[in-house]
């Protein structure tokens, strides 16, 4: 191991001994720059790992909000404002129970090298609260919203830091904290993204994260295997945004997806994924992915989530959340013979997942180059509202897909000159990194 590296990691280890999820994000990165730090000496001598890893600013603040029956919540909330040397900050919001510093921190860091990656002036910040969303009446997520954005109003802004979704994060939720901002500020400058068409949203952000999830991985497909999606078999873990739009776009190509979960467990359709009916459970009436079976009696349900991996597939998607996919979980995909893992979700394969699956030249879509499809767009939101124009959907679905096509060339790209052309992920850390540590070195001291 480098030294400058093993140094940079293990003051992030005396200094936050309990962050475990952003430890594991850093040493991922960290660890796959070393020969990139090698040649650039100038890194160690202006610190720049160590600027690299801590927040330009990280915001903590309380949301006080009141239940439909008159008891009052209280909930703790994050904006981590992480890098701004190529852009303002952007990053999206996530709402769920198990919202800490460290998942924030982890995410701002991912965002700031996917944001790069897209070839877009944005520099990296995400955020979120530990409220669950779950179980929540219309007007309480709305009255929790507004709480929200009453406290982050003051610290974002058009061309300071622009929020958008995650989990638990919607086009609702973004309607009601932007109805709010505007509210606050008394200006429509479209200050988040994945807003609704009506007010400055962009068409095709909704779907962007699962499309551009599979623009990337047709492309890898076709350059490393000379294959596509078109019949191949699909496992998609979650049921949300990212994983109903990656099916979409999936079956589109000529796939056939077999497999959807939720945080309690997946369903199996060998006869393929009714998506309608995936779409009218999640999206419409928010329930729980065994409805599914309720419907069709062919398929099946299986309590427990993780599990899903254990389908044979020739491609897997994991779109829900982080460490998702672990060691044995890769170890049984290989086994079964799986083509490609491209990452939908942030960090969903832990890291002993991930190096399983390179070193058994298996494609591995790392989630910062797999997954820029959403925030990409979200880039394309705010150039639209910037110049006051709405573009056509096919407009902006042919640029997503250009961007994502790019992505996966410029991680080849570095992968190949770096010497192995499965190991994506160094080619995905080293082109974002290099495009912001450049930019910190031309903008001095700070
Ligand atoms: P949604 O809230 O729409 O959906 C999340 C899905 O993942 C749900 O099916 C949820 O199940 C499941 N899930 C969440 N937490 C867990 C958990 N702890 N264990 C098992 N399943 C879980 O979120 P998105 O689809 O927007 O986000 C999914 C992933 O994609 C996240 O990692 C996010 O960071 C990433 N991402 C999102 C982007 C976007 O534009 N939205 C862009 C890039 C990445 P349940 O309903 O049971 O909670
Ligand atoms: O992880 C991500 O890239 C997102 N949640 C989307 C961020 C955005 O600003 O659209």
């Amino acid at each position: 191991m480098n030294k400058y590296v093993e140094r940079v990691l293990n003051e992030l280890n005396t200094k936050y001994p309990n962050e475990v999820e952003f430890k594991q994000a850093a040493s991922e990165i960290l660890n796959s720059l070393v020969p990139y730090v090698e040649k650039h000496p100038e890194l160690e001598k202006n610190k720049i790992l160590e600027r690299f890893v801590e927040p330009e600013r990280l915001i903590s603040f309380r949301v006080v909000w009141e239940r439909d029956n008159g008891e009052v919540e209280v909930n703790r909330a994050y904006r981590v404002q992480f890098n701004s040397a190529i852009g303002p900050f952007k990053g999206g919001l996530r709402f769920h129970p198990s919202v800490n510093q460290s998942i924030i921190k982890f995410l701002g860091l991912e965002q700031t090298l996917k944001n790069s990656l897209t070839g877009l002036p944005m520099g990296g910040g995400k955020g979120g609260s530990d409220f669950d969303p779950k179980g929540k009446s219309e007007r309480e997520i709305m009255r929790f919203c507004q709480a929200f954005i009453t406290e982050l109003y003051r610290h974002i802004g058009q061309f300071r830091d622009v929020p958008a979704g995650d989990i638990g994060v919607g086009a609702r939720e973004v309607g009601y904290m932007y109805g709010q901002y505007r509210r606050i500020c008394n200006e429509s400058v479209g200050t988040l993204t994945g807003k609704g068409i009506t007010f400055g949203g962009s068409l095709a952000r909704k779907e962007a994260t699962g499309y551009g999830l599979c623009y990337f991985t047709e492309e890898a497909m076709k350059e490393i295997l000379n294959e596509s999606f078109n019949n191949n078999i699909v496992v998609i873990s979650g049921s949300g945004n990212v994983a109903i739009y990656a099916c979409e776009k999936a079956i589109e190509l000529g796939a056939k997806v077999v497999a959807m979960s939720d945080s309690d467990g997946y369903i199996y359709d060998e006869n393929g994924i009714d998506l309608a009916l995936v779409k009218e459970i999640k999206e419409i009436n928010r329930g729980r992915i065994k409805e599914y079976i309720n419907v069709h009696k062919n398929a099946t349900y299986v309590e427990g989530s993780s599990g899903i991996w254990t389908i044979k597939c020739d491609i897997a998607l994991p779109c829900a959340t982080q460490n998702e996919l672990d060691l044995e979980s890769a170890k049984i995909l290989v086994k079964n013979g799986v083509k490609a893992v491209c990452e939908g979700a942030n960090m969903p394969s832990t890291l002993e997942a991930a190096y399983y699956l390179i070193e058994n030249k298996v494609i591995y879509g790392p989630a910062k180059a797999a997954n820029a499809g959403g925030v990409a767009t979200s880039g394309l939101e705010m150039s639209q509202n910037s110049s006051r124009l709405q573009w056509s959907f096919e407009t902006v679905d042919n640029k997503l897909k250009e961007i994502m096509i790019n992505i996966f060339k410029n991680c080849y790209q570095i992968a190949k000159e770096y010497g192995n052309q499965y190991d994506l992920l160094k080619g995905a850390n080293i082109a974002g990194f290099e495009k912001v540590s450049k930019a910190m070195l031309e903008q001095g001291l700070m």
